[in-house]
């Protein structure tokens, strides 16, 4: 496995991350430091929970369309490079993966994520299953991953974004996300992005909010880490997980809420925070996008539909982009 940053660089990142958001008005925590160890199964857990359908969905629409998708990343390329930012546990990239080693496609799967963990478990699961496909795992941030990709690489790149991990950013980082994308990419090559569609509010909510409780373990999860890595005294049974969609924005918003007034401390950062009784973390935003939002989002960067690929209800979009 590469890493593009060194460990500690990473922790220091997050504690001037943490001292800042938890300084801050409002309040915010980055959901990219969700993934620990932990953090990273309990989001496999929640992939599986009844009210998460974007998972499911996404994963049917690369079931029933495996074909088509491929042929339609392909293109004229005769060998390229899968870069799958966000990997995770790859489940969705893995039917595509199959097929094209199947079809003798010659390519190099990068898999990047920001969990050396998850990368570790997908590692050990591809050798076993795919002991054939060319795997190059990146630790890495995004863009130090394509940063480091680009001076070393020189086939034409797919590059994929599922999951609708887009989501993740504000709807500002969104265009600058995908703005700093295109600039990584020449004629040949693709982005291929999951984006979770508009639909029923309530249906939207639940999934950030399941019965079993684990969207929420996630979200406390976050504070453990804090406790973990900065020696923190958080009391996770002092906070609620709050989650809120607004259909005027699309945007669906995950709160820890402190449930009474209280003083924190951050021993290994000598810092103190203190909370209002009912004072929030804002800790996650997953934007929920329409069809035209998506088509103006590429316009807006010269990138061009090439197809869009959805399930029979649109609850979920696979669009492939070219330049
Ligand atoms: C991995 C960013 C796509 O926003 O739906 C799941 C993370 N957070 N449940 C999402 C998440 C709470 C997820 N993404």
């Amino acid at each position: 496995m590469t890493y593009t940053q060194d460990e500690k660089k990473q922790r220091n990142q997050f504690a001037t991350d943490v001292v800042k958001g938890l300084t801050s008005h409002p309040k915010k925590l980055s959901s990219k430091y969700f993934y620990d160890g932990t953090g990273s199964k309990l989001f496999r857990q929640i992939m599986d929970l009844p009210e998460y359908y974007l998972t499911r969905t996404e994963t049917e629409i690369f079931r029933t369309q495996c074909r088509e998708i491929i042929y339609s990343l392909l293109g004229q390329a005769t060998a390229f490079n899968l870069i799958d930012l966000g990997a995770g546990d790859a489940t969705k990239t893995r039917l595509l993966l199959r097929e094209l080693l199947q079809q003798k496609i010659d390519f190099t799967y990068v898999p990047v994520d920001i969990s050396a963990d998850a990368l570790e478990h997908l590692q050990t699961e591809l050798q076993t299953e795919l002991p054939h496909l060319q795997v190059r795992p990146l630790a890495s941030e995004y863009f130090a991953a394509l940063d480091w990709l680009t001076k070393k690489e020189t086939n034409p790149k797919v590059v994929f974004f599922l999951g609708s991990n887009i989501g993740n950013f504000e709807t500002k980082a969104i265009n600058h996300f995908t703005q700093k994308l295109r600039q990584y990419l020449q004629a040949q090559d693709k982005v291929f992005i999951g984006f979770d569609l508009q639909k029923d509010p309530h249906v939207i909510r639940q999934a950030y909010d399941d019965a079993a409780g684990i969207t929420a373990a996630f979200n406390y999860n976050l504070l453990h880490r804090i406790n973990q890595e900065f020696a923190a005294d958080f009391n996770p049974e002092y906070f609620k997980h709050f989650a809120e969609y607004n259909p005027v924005t699309g945007n669906m918003k995950s709160y820890l809420l402190s449930t009474r007034a209280q003083k924190i401390y951050l021993a290994d950062l000598d810092q103190e925070i203190a909370f209002q009784a009912w004072e929030a973390i804002h800790t996650e935003t997953s934007h929920k996008f329409t069809l035209p939002e998506i088509e103006q989002l590429g316009n807006s960067v010269g990138l061009k539909i090439n197809q869009v690929f959805t399930d029979p209800k649109h609850y979920f979009a696979d669009v492939l982009f070219e330049v």
